[in-house]
């Protein structure tokens, strides 16, 4: 028995500053009837991938925060994407600035990113646990990466039936951290769909500039393997608003291999029909979790955030 489907990966490249939303939703449209036209049933979107990417600023002008954001969803905006991909029977996912309040009036702003059914149907939420960056504004560096000013994290990784499978979500600096992978795994997902938004220079550490590349594939194709699924990474690459972002999109076998990558760093479709049925090969082998995971001695995982002394070592 296999569970084939056809999958793509829309890539975005830069999007301005100043670019309607209505105009970035007629991109995501082309690349959903390129995916038509290649018989995909799912297209993953990038993060925040109806703007442009706005943490590269630092402001606390809430009007000028709030027009980066949704507080609905689908919104007038994305409708006609919503309309488009149900007339077509395609899912998606999408990344943008989610806007909320809570019952005591509390507003909350988060990094978000949607699984969409191909009846146009939310099925899934997801916002992003690992916010990387920083809060205050940082006079040293060349561009902004304020996401610790603007969102708040998620708590939660989740894994939705859909589409055949398991399928799970995640938003571009979780895909460095293991965790991430292992706790969608332990729920079964076997499709991991990962939007992000790369800058080439990395101020806290420049001399990994040159390594983004190669740092992208090595945590997906680490964490596809490692669980046994398929991850696909997304990017809104390009040269935004004078910041050079990676492209570089991937959709990963459970083994580890690039089943198919970007070669643009603009709008580019990549797809590739997978089979649900493999990720059997290494989650009922290699990484049969059941079988050979040891809990007890993970326990400093979940007990400590940062690294601290020592245990003894009896
Ligand atoms: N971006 C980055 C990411 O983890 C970053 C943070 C920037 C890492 C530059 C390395 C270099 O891919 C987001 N949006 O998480």
């Amino acid at each position: 028995m296999t569970r084939t489907l056809t999958i793509g990966a829309g890539q975005l490249g830069p999007i301005a500053r100043d670019e309607p939303k209505s105009d970035v939703v007629e991109r995501l449209i082309s690349l959903l009837e390129q995916a038509h036209a290649r018989g995909c049933v799912l297209v993953a979107f990038p993060e925040l991938c109806l703007t442009t990417f706005f943490p590269r600023w630092y402001t606390t002008a809430s009007e000028e925060i709030d027009r980066w954001f949704e507080r609905e969803m689908p919104s007038p905006e994305t409708k006609p994407l919503f309309d488009e991909a149900a007339r077509l029977g395609i899912g998606f996912t999408l990344g943008y600035g989610e806007l909320t309040t809570d019952d005591e009036g509390v507003t909350h702003r988060y990094n978000t990113q949607i699984l969409v059914d191909s009846a146009g149907v939310i099925v899934g939420r997801y916002r992003k646990v690992h916010v990387p960056g920083h809060a205050e504004y940082d006079p040293s560096r060349p561009f902004q990466h304020a996401e610790r000013h603007y969102f708040e994290p998620g708590d939660r990784f989740g894994v939705w039936r859909a589409f055949g499978g398991i399928v799970g979500m995640a938003t571009c600096n979780d895909r460095r951290w293991p965790e991430t992978y292992r706790v969608m795994g332990l729920q079964g997902a076997e499709l991991i769909l990962i939007g992000y938004n790369t800058p080439l220079y990395y101020a806290p550490d420049p001399q990994q500039n040159p390594l983004q590349s190669f740092h992208n594939h090595l945590v997906m194709q680490a964490g596809a393997y490692q669980n046994g699924c398929y991850v696909v990474g997304v990017a809104k690459g390009g040269t935004e608003e004078g910041v050079e972002s990676l492209a570089q999109s991937a959709i990963i076998a459970p083994s580890g291999q690039l089943i198919a990558q970007a070669i643009t760093t603009g709008d580019e479709l990549i797809t590739a029909t997978i089979d649900l049925d493999y990720c059997k090969f290494y989650k009922e082998t290699l990484f049969n979790y059941d079988l050979y995971r040891v809990p007890a001695a993970y326990r400093l995982i979940t007990e400590r955030r940062g690294a601290g002394a020592p245990e003894e070592m009896s």
